[in-house]
């Protein structure tokens, strides 16, 4: 047995149902990534994280664990991560991305709900995700009704603890946020047994803001024409920044970022300039979820930005770093996360003042809107979207798809449609 095998056993993972997973990764990922001609160098470094997403990082998190340590999961943009490390945790993104993962979720949960809940739930129950196997707690929120009501579900396999996220954004509730974020320092305190100083938060603070700001910079590198890093690219280097160490991952998206720069001066791109462009908006794309880029982009058109959990949700706004006490550091945090807008707000106009912003910046040509089958947040708001969009003469189409190859036919010719009227 290898090594890996046998970390994934003392794991309790279950290895055949693992092997099935881990054989078909490396086919597609060289259908989706490997095949795209002129890609950056420094897209080595994230290609290898893909191919040793098992092994190599769940080995790193066991060797924290041995030293004591724990590893925390979160499944949304709004958990605080800087906290979590702060408390000497390890924190991990979660979210499911692939439909393998689909009907062991449907085994506890109705068919008809989002994929990337019954995925997550999917993987846990499988027990062939080994960063599942590797936390010590959960970090669940009250963001949509699906997710809400799955961490009951899950916590019937592994601890969860919830954090209650307000739905509107009223000074009482930043007030309730602000609390909410107090309790979930306790929480990680009482996992770790460790105290979060000031000194440490503050440290963390900076760091997150550094990797928000390294995914800002290749974001920034995708408005020129032609674009020096392919829109999926882009989104694995997002998603990989989920799990991935940090510092390492700072250092390496710089450098991505670094690159793309240098291609820009040399005129240098991977779609010829002129190439359509597509900004694409709506619900997250987990790991191993490539579908639409790949669609878009096998099109002939470019995936220039994403208002998504997975784009710019993720890497917008920094926390203050002015904040000397906990008191202030707390409030910094609960002010920068309160800026995200979900759909799980009412109301939401942030999120059409970002897509609207986010389009003139990247310059795109058009808007896909993506939405999970049975997000029914994401859903509704298209209405209001469609409209500003409209209004301001700006192409828009609504792909609502799941994690299954069964529509990618359909989906392709109705994106190759709307990019030839783009042209
Ligand atoms: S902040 S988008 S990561 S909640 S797609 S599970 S909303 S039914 S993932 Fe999300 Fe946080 Fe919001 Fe972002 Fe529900 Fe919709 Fe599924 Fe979703």
């Amino acid at each position: 047995m290898t090594d890996y095998r046998r970390m994934w056993s003392d794991l309790n993972m279950d290895l055949e149902k693992h092997d099935q997973l881990m054989n078909a990764l490396p086919l597609v990922y060289e259908d989706v990534f490997l095949r795209q001609a002129g890609r950056p160098r420094a897209m080595d470094y994230f290609d290898s994280v893909v191919a040793e997403i098992h092994s190599e990082r769940i080995a790193e998190l066991q060797a924290h664990k041995n030293q004591g340590g724990k590893i925390c999961g979160a499944f949304c943009v709004f958990v605080p991560v800087e906290i979590a490390r702060a408390a000497g945790a390890i924190a991990v993104g979660l979210c499911g991305g692939s439909q393998f993962w689909v009907p062991d979720g449907e085994k506890v949960l109705p068919r008809n709900l989002c994929p990337l809940i019954k995925a997550s739930v999917g993987a846990r129950l499988s027990g062939t995700c080994p960063y599942f196997q590797s936390c010590d707690l959960l970090i669940g929120e009250t963001t949509c009704d699906g997710k809400k009501k799955a961490w009951e579900v899950l916590n019937e396999y592994a601890p969860v603890y919830v954090m209650d996220l307000p739905q509107m954004k009223r000074p009482r509730d930043l007030a309730a946020w602000r609390e909410e974020t107090g309790l979930f320092l306790d929480k990680m305190e009482e996992l770790t047994g460790q105290r979060v100083t000031a000194e440490k938060l503050a440290v963390e603070i900076r760091r997150q803001n550094r990797l928000r700001r390294a995914l800002e910079r290749l974001y920034r590198a995708r408005q020129a024409d032609p674009v020096p890093v392919s829109g999926k690219d882009a989104l694995l280097v997002t998603q990989v920044g989920f799990y991935d160490d940090p510092d390492r991952f700072i250092e390496r998206t710089e450098a991505l970022a670094a690159e793309a720069e240098e291609r820009i001066a040399a005129g240098e791109g991977v779609f010829g300039a002129g190439a359509p462009r597509i900004l694409v908006t709506g619900t997250p794309m987990a790991i191993p979820n490539w579908k639409l880029h790949h669609i878009i982009e096998s099109a002939g058109a470019a995936v220039v930005g994403e208002e998504t959990c997975t784009g710019t949700r993720f890497f917008a706004h920094q926390v203050d770093e002015g904040g000397v006490t906990l008191e202030e550091q707390l409030q910094a945090l609960a002010e920068r996360y309160l800026k995200i807008n979900c759909s799980c707000f009412t109301p939401n106009p942030g999120r059409i003042e970002d897509i609207l912003r986010l389009v003139g910046e990247t310059r795109a040509d058009g808007v896909v809107y993506y939405n999970l089958q049975f997000c029914h947040g994401y859903a509704v708001e298209y209405h209001a979207v469609e409209k500003a969009l409209k209004e301001r003469g700006i192409p828009v189409m609504k792909v609502e798809t799941d994690y299954g190859e069964e529509d990618t036919g359909q989906l392709s010719t109705r994106v190759e449609a709307f990019i030839e009227m783009l042209r």
